[in-house]
């Protein structure tokens, strides 16, 4: 079989980002489509069952196809919020992220938050207007809301030819050129005489705008030089490639309106891997820049990793430099080893079928690698560069996961492991004191969607169940006991007896313990095993059943059998009377708190500090942040914050994010001990 290969200037890295339900998987399929890549829209991009399921997308897809001589890795992203690390994911390795918007619904929440983590890695953007065929569709408010929230360097490439049913036809202005549309594809036709004025007007408008980003053709400009296509879409392209001239052009993914000529801006003006220069990396503790060279020495970033039904592991590749060939020998930074990569894979939505070398900045899938994880680097022996890990969002929605049965049990770990491999942005903590396994993701759709295909990927059966806090007990007070162990039956008898004092400590001294036996009330050697039942008790649970901190025993009295006592005796002695001590001590349950940090729009300001006040929250300080949002840092009890990702989000609109660390533990407000204890009860059962 014969491939293709392509140097990395005809390469274009390409992710369709967006609110969810924009159009973003009916566009990459539109694309495919027009480009022959796929005869029928419907079941490449989420090819998923859970995606086919719901009807949305919920993890990235990627199609690789060519486009007049050029090859377009096209990525489709999930715009649903709780698959935001898929977005994370593919801003990394995209060199341009076009951002579908409805021109229906305009510019939403996600659109906003995605823009700006774009912008936050300087990503260059263009924008596709989806829908115009539907009705209200409204092209001159979309670009209206793009200039205002996004700024000047939105620029209008396009005008719609008709309106809603009548949608036919796109107006490019920088060429003068009308097409219109039969069955998907554009033809060049007469500027509609209704379009004309007002296609000329805008059209100076865009060539004004492009101008003055190169100083040399404004000079020229103003002199009254127009400058020529060529030039203008060479300066364009410089524009979006330095992320500060973003392409808007439109169309209808349904109708294939404007599909083909967004193909044709993504091989005329976006930039190809070569064009977004260099591109930090770690070399030892330094961070240093490295150049993407066609013919330097190769260099591949794992991006997403997948488990697939058919091949087994799939890793997807960015080739960030250099050349990767089929069977090349490479070392995987994080660990040292070999890894070998056998056949390279070119990938459209589900399917994979061989390729040939991966010249510098393309992506390509590679199966069955032993130990290769997402965000790992491969590197040539001998050259230790590693490429920053992903960064994903803060998953901050709990939740505790059990094996439903010995056999999903043997498997939980593995599967876990497999299931953060695939999508980083979930997080797993064990909380040994609480004994759960907590499953951390950013909404409950994410959690849920992780815990089915577990069962479905991996086979594994999960419960979940609340998460427990792992509350803890002290004492306010200071109390006596005598502590009493005698048995009698049959042969030796077991005799210990020991007096302790307990007293509180200052928070997270954590424990004490004063021998001030004297006299020989107790035998020396008998002396640590009291203490020891007294630890033992501490992390079993005291008086209220839970682990006890912050306490200083003395033990001060005793007495013992010169037959009877033994070490176990004194263990038990210890024990019955460090949980009598305490229970006459003032117990107190303490429970975690943490510190919070709380982006959100000012608007909302208030609402969230209500509901902070609601949470038993104390705000510690308020501060303005950039693009008028305000940050809130507070204290709140750990117990309230298990579903604060939901609230927020619905409080928000969508907008509010947070941020969250245990920062101490202080006694829980009488009037909810009982609650706790009889919670705890029920735990038990
Ligand atoms: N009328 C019309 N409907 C469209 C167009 N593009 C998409 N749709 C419809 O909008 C709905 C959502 O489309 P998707 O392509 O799944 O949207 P998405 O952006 O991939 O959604 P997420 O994956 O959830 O982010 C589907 O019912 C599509 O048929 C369009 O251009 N015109
Ligand atoms: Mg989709």
């Amino acid at each position: 079989m014969r491939v293709k290969t392509y140097t990395s200037s005809q390469i274009r890295n390409v992710v369709l980002v967006g609110h969810g339900g924009s159009g973003k998987t009916t566009l990459a399929e539109a694309m495919l489509v027009r480009a022959g890549a796929i005869n029928r829209a419907g079941s490449t991009m989420d090819h998923d069952p859970e995606e086919k399921e719901k009807g949305f997308s919920m993890a990235l897809g990627l199609a690789q196809f060519e486009w007049r001589d050029h090859k377009i890795n096209l990525l489709d992203s999930p715009g649903f919020p709780d698959f935001i690390g898929e977005v994370a994911a593919a801003l990394r390795v995209a060199d341009l992220a076009v951002f579908v918007v409805s021109a229906v619904d305009g510019v939403e929440v996600q659109t906003e938050l995605i823009w700006r983590m774009a912008a936050s890695q300087g990503v260059p953007r263009a924008v596709f207007v989806n829908k115009l065929d539907r009705e209200r569709a409204d092209f001159d408010g979309v670009v209206e809301q793009l200039q205002n929230r996004f700024g000047a360097g939105i620029a209008p490439l396009q005008l719609p030819i008709g309106t809603e049913s009548s949608f036919h036809g796109v107006a490019d202005l920088l060429s003068d050129t009308a097409y219109h549309y039969q069955d998907g594809v554009g033809s060049k036709a007469d500027m509609p005489a209704e379009l004309a004025d007002r296609e000329h007007e805008v059209h100076d408008a865009l060539v004004e705008g492009i101008v003055v980003a190169d100083d040399s053709l404004l000079e020229r400009y103003l002199d009254g030089d127009v400058p020529g296509l060529d030039e203008l879409a060479h300066a364009l392209a410089s524009g979006v490639a330095a992320a500060s001239v973003f392409p808007v052009v439109c169309g209808s993914a349904l109708t294939a309106v404007g599909v083909d000529r967004l193909l044709d801006l993504l091989v005329d003006e976006a930039p190809s891997p070569l064009d977004r220069g260099t591109f930090p990396v770690q070399a030892g503790d330094l961070e240093v820049e490295a150049e993407p060279d066609e013919k330097g020495e190769p260099l591949a970033f794992v991006f997403k990793s997948i488990a697939d039904r058919h091949v087994g592991q799939l890793s997807m590749l960015k080739v960030l430099s250099g050349q990767v060939n089929p069977d090349d020998h490479l070392t995987n930074v994080r660990t040292g080893s070999d890894v070998r990569l056998h056949t390279l894979l070119s990938t459209m939505g589900g399917d994979q079928s061989p390729t040939g070398a991966a010249p510098c900045g393309d992506i390509v899938a590679v199966a069955k690698l032993t130990d290769v994880h997402t965000s790992d680097t491969l590197a040539p022996k001998g050259k230790p560069v590693r490429v920053p890990r992903l960064e994903m969002p803060a998953a901050t929605l709990p939740v505790a996961v059990k094996a439903k049965t010995q056999a999903d049990e043997d498997k939980l770990g593995i599967a876990l492991g497999r299931l953060l491999d695939e999508d980083p942005s979930l997080r797993l903590e064990r909380n040994e004191e609480t004994r759960q396994t907590i499953l951390w993701g950013m909404g409950e759709t994410h959690v849920r969607t992780a815990i089915e295909r577990m069962h479905r990927k991996f086979g594994v059966g999960v419960d979940t169940e609340d998460v427990r806090i792992a509350y803890r007990e002290t004492i306010l007070g200071e109390a006596d006991a005598e502590g009493k162990h005698k048995k009698q039956s049959g042969g030796r008898g077991q005799f210990g007896v020991c007096f302790l004092k307990v007293a509180p400590m200052p928070r997270g001294e954590g424990f004490s313990f004063v021998d001030a036996v004297v006299g020989g009330a107790i035998p020396r050697q008998f002396i640590p095993a009291v203490e020891k039942g007294i630890v033992e008790t501490m992390a079993e649970g005291g008086a209220l059943g839970f682990p006890v901190v912050d306490v200083r025993v003395t033990c001060y009295d005793g007495k013992f059998h010169p037959v009877d006592s033994d070490e176990m005796s004194f263990k038990i002695a210890g024990r019955t009377g460090f949980r009598e001590a305490c229970g006459r001590a003032n117990p107190v349950i303490l429970e975690p708190v943490s510190r919070v940090e709380i982006t959100v729009p000012a608007a909302v300001q208030g609402d969230a500090l209500g509901d902070l006040n609601s949470r038993r929250g104390r705000v510690q300080g308020t501060e303005a942040a950039e693009d008028g949002e305000q940050v809130i840092t507070a204290l709140v009890p750990t117990s309230e914050l298990l579903r604060y990702a939901i609230d927020l989000r619905s409080l928000s609109g969508g907008r509010g994010r947070f941020l969250f660390e245990h920062d101490h533990y202080e006694p829980v407000p009488a009037h909810l001990t009982d609650k706790i204890l009889a919670d705890a009860k029920q735990d038990q059962h």
